[in-house]
């Protein structure tokens, strides 16, 4: 192609463009993108990623300090405690993953004397913690009764099975003994 008819066709490719286009419905294109973007973390997907560290956990009056072993919802758990470990009773510490499978207990709580359902997610990730090893174990079983045990890693189904520490999330009040 002649670089006189290539400068024709760009030309006329331009004018049909021109002709089918308006600055204002290009404004408008442009703010439909921008508001798009900015609604994006609003969707249900982001809010079940967020979920999956901090799951919104039933009522239940709180006493006590989550970085002690003697907490009350501690008082079935094996394992290193989250909140030493930047995280907190119910949320992982950074950069690590909670398991799915877990560990469940019963604990009374000292406010109510309710007794509630804990369950003891592992935080699964290559920061082991170290910190704050707890070991209570009302209610634990022998290993050979594994889903009664709490002496198991729980990073199972999670992208590592590499344990860090573990959280205490209320399930609900238990209703039989
Ligand atoms: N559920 C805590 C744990 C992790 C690894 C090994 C034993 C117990």
């Amino acid at each position: 192609m002649a670089r006189r008819d290539f400068d024709g066709w760009i030309e006329a490719a331009a004018r049909r463009l021109a002709r089918r286009t308006s600055r204002r419905g290009f404004l408008a294109r442009v703010g439909t993108t921008l508001f798009g973007a900015a609604t994006l973390p609003l969707l249900p997907v982001a809010r079940a990623s967020a979920q999956a560290q901090a799951p919104r956990e039933p009522a239940a009056p709180e006493t006590g300090d989550a970085t002690s072993c003697d907490y009350w919802r501690h008082c079935s758990i094996d394992g290193f405690l989250s909140a030493c470990c930047g995280g907190s009773a119910t949320a992982c510490p950074p950069g690590t993953e909670m398991s799915r499978v877990t560990w469940i207990g019963t604990c009374r709580n000292p406010v109510d004397g309710r007794d509630y359902l804990i369950s003891y997610n592992d935080c699964c990730g290559n920061s082991f913690c170290g910190r704050c090893f707890c070991n209570r174990n009302e209610g634990d079983r022998p290993i050979y009764l594994t889903g009664k045990a709490n002496d198991i890693n729980w990073c199972m189904g999670t992208s590592t099975t590499a344990y860090s520490s573990t959280v205490a999330l209320v399930l609900g009040v238990a209703t039989e003994s």
